[in-house]
């Protein structure tokens, strides 16, 4: 499902208020997936903390959010902006791309949380499509 031009400009102005905020709910989202979806544990075994309040998980969902703020920069061509991210996640760490919809589902939950006014089910709708075409363009490399 493509985004459409207002699907685009939804996003980004909804990522405008994001920003300031995002290494703090990307920590959060991290840390309610590894919590509520302990199947994803395993590809993080080599950290020492996986619960929430873990400096790793916070560091790590800082670094996630950043990358999808750069998808957000790059809407118009998110396969080849996230195509080393993509190799990286399919050659070397493994990740079963089932988990992009499971991170994608905590990020939805942790936007909505802190921006209950602004997250109205119209930018609902095309978050959702965004993180589906992002979940698209991090799966591309892997066949
Ligand atoms: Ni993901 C590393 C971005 C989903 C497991 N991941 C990264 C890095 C970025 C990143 C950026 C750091 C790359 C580097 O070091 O060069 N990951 C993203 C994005 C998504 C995503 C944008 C989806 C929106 N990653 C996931 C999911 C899992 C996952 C769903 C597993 C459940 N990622 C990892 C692991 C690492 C990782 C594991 C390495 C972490 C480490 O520090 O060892």
């Amino acid at each position: 499902m493509s985004l459409s031009g207002k699907d685009k400009t939804v996003v980004k102005s909804f990522w405008d208020k994001v920003a300031p905020k995002a290494a703090e709910m990307g920590g959060e989202a991290l840390g309610r997936m590894l919590t509520a979806y302990p199947q994803t544990k395993t590809y993080f075994s080599h950290w020492s903390d996986l619960s929430p309040e873990s400096a790793q998980v916070k560091k790590h969902g800082a670094t996630i959010m950043s990358a999808i703020g750069d998808a957000v920069a790059k809407i118009d061509d998110m396969p080849s902006a996230m195509s080393k991210l993509s190799e990286l996640h399919a050659f070397k760490l493994r990740v079963d791309p089932a988990n992009f919809r499971i991170l994608a589902h905590n990020i939805v939950l942790v936007l909505a949380l802190y921006f209950p006014a602004d997250f109205t089910p119209e930018v609902h709708v095309s978050i959702d499509k965004f993180l589906q075409n992002l979940a698209m363009a991090l799966s591309e490399k892997y066949r």
